[in-house]
């Protein structure tokens, strides 16, 4: 593998656990043969008594040098966004990949986290409606950020999904991948990919008690580290499944509270 032949640039948070934001990004990046770089927006400390989270955000100027240092100073054949956490931010975010051009640019629009369905910073969502989605190449929604987007009361079942696709799609964001993880009715979780054509739907079977913190993150650097390497959207969407897979499979109890994916299982 040459990594040195291929780079992906995150913007996201810091997920002291390890499990998901840009400790994922970078994991599955350089797994997938791609060199990572990040631009720090918050750090996320989890309460070991509780395992409650804590989000203490980076100072914006802080991001901005960051961000120049990719975009001016060095370059990406891709990029994505995980958390973000301020419209100010989002609102940086959207004028950067603007200024300096990026490429295969991948919105991953986190909004919420494992396991509560409450959108963390309303006002960051509707930046990320307004701003962020129409820079998307590519925009990797869970069920809840897609119903919030598309402006459904819910998304629930595959004809939910595909129609959240179209409505995302037409905001702007020239591919949409809605992954339902275990948030749909039925035995199955459903990936979708629409490309403002066609969709491509992937069923899996539900699988009780994995741990699947940074399942998300994971699956959209992996989209990322495709399209960094040249693949075309379909087949970055494949190859990602193929990596998720793995390290959804071999995930593995951290503690009491939370698991981690085994991102290396690929090699
Ligand atoms: O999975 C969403 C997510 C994204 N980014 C960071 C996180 C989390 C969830 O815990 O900590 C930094």
């Amino acid at each position: 593998m040459a990594l040195e032949n291929y780079k992906a640039f995150t913007i996201a948070g810091s997920d002291t656990s390890g499990g998901a934001g840009m400790e994922a990004d970078l994991k599955t990046f350089e797994e997938m043969g791609v060199y990572g770089m990040v631009a720090l927006t918050v750090i996320v400390a989890q309460n070991p008594k509780d395992w409650a989270h804590d989000i203490f955000p980076i100072d914006i100027n802080t991001i901005e040098r960051q961000i120049a240092t990719v975009g001016e100073g060095i370059g990406a054949n891709a990029m994505k966004t995980g958390m973000l956490g301020s419209a100010e931010l989002v609102e940086l975010v959207a004028k950067s990949i603007d200024k300096y051009n990026f490429k295969n640019v991948v919105i991953d629009p986190v909004m919420v986290c494992k396991g509560i369905d409450a959108i963390m910073v309303p006002d960051a969502a509707v930046a990320i409606k307004k701003l962020l989605v129409q820079k998307a190449d590519v925009i990797t929604p869970n069920t809840v950020e897609s119903a919030y987007l598309a402006d459904m009361e819910k998304v629930e079942t595959l004809e939910d999904i595909k129609q959240a696709c179209v409505k995302i799609n037409q905001l702007g964001a020239k591919n949409v991948i809605i992954k339902s993880g275990s948030r749909v009715e039925g035995d199955y979780m459903i990936d979708v990919l629409f490309d403002g054509k066609d969709f491509t739907i992937e069923q899996k079977p539900k699988k009780q008690h994995i741990y699947n913190n940074g399942a998300g993150c994971t699956f959209s650097a992996a989209i990322t580290a495709g399209l960094a390497k040249g693949l075309n959207i379909h087949e970055a969407f494949k190859q990602a499944q193929l990596f998720i897979d793995k390290a959804v499979e071999n995930s593995f109890a951290i503690n009491k509270f939370s698991g981690a994916l085994a991102h290396w299982k690929t090699r």
